[in-house]
């Protein structure tokens, strides 16, 4: 189906599997909710092809309906909406969709993930907290706020800055906020540069504050690029994220 206008994407080769492949490998293993009767792949599927017929309706009842199955909200965030949009990215990139369908895709999740925000305030609050901010010039934000969201789910506090942060104001803001850590998101390579800068800026004025960094930035390459800087760690999944805010919880 093209729905015109689609734009130009970059090759294939230049970061290996295609967005649907990329989705099916990280597709879950069902099989961990053995007696659940939910079914998320039938519900995957209504909710793609909502978002591909521009129909929020039918996105919010799939949207709805996974949120009520109790699976978490990880596995929301990365089974049901991270999956769809590379998949969206990916029928984007191959010309079989248009920009304002893409567009209109974004535009629904971004509106439907709102409706997971009573869940994130389940948790007693820790007295922690963590900055969350997509760098400058990087103006995909879904993955951003839902690391800032993994915080508030896990009891922390996580300020999200949005797309296109000027450094100089997450360095305000940390001078001000003083929080536990800060994770910033790159998604297009071309952003790994400005990441690397703003790092080496933060560190340099906030030596005890930790760093992570993650994003699709580095699934074509540059994590040796962070990973050798001092207080730096690099996150891929929300998974790993979770892992890393339990490591940190009870350090003062
Ligand atoms: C929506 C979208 C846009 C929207 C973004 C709007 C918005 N409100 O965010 C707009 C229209 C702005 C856009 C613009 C562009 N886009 Co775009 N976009 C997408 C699309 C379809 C979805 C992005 C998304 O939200 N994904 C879902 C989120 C949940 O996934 P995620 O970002 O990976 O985040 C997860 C993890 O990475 C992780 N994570 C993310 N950050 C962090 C940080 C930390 C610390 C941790 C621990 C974890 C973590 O957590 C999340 C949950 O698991 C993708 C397709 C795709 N594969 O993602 C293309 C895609 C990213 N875009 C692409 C391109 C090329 C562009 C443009 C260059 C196009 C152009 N020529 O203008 C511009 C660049 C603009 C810029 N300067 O940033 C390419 C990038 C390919 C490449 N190698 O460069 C993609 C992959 C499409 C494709 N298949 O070709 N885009």
């Amino acid at each position: 189906m093209l729905i015109g206008g689609a734009r130009n994407g970059n090759s294939k080769e230049q970061y290996g599997a295609s967005g649907a492949e990329r989705g099916r490998n990280n597709r879950m293993n069902f099989d961990i909710f053995p007696n659940q009767p939910f079914a998320f792949e039938e519900t995957y599927r209504r909710y793609l092809d909502g978002l591909l017929a521009n129909d929020r309706h039918q996105c919010r009842v799939s949207f709805e309906q996974w949120l009520e199955s109790n699976a978490g909200l990880r596995t929301l965030y990365e089974e049901l909406v991270q999956r769809s949009l590379y998949e969206v990215g990916d029928l984007w990139e191959r010309g079989r969709i248009s920009v304002a369908t893409e567009h209109l895709a974004t535009a629904i999740t971004e509106s439907l993930l709102n409706l997971a925000y009573p869940r994130l305030f389940a948790q007693p609050r820790l007295g922690k907290s963590a900055i969350v901010a997509c760098v400058a010039n990087e103006y995909h934000q879904i993955g951003g706020k839902m690391v800032a969201d993994i915080f508030e789910l896990n009891g922390w506090r996580g300020y999200f800055l949005g797309a296109n942060t000027p450094l100089r104001d997450v360095m305000e803001l940390i001078a001000e906020k003083h929080p536990d850590v800060v994770a910033l998101s790159a998604t297009v390579p071309f952003s790994l540069d400005t990441l690397i800068s703003a790092v080496t800026e933060i560190r340099a004025a906030f030596p005890e504050t930790p760093i992570l960094v993650g994003g699709q930035a580095f699934r074509w390459g540059g994590r040796e690029r962070v990973e050798g800087l001092p207080g730096v760690r690099c996150l891929i999944s929300l998974n790993e994220l979770e892992a890393w805010i339990k490591e940190h919880e009870n350090h003062v």
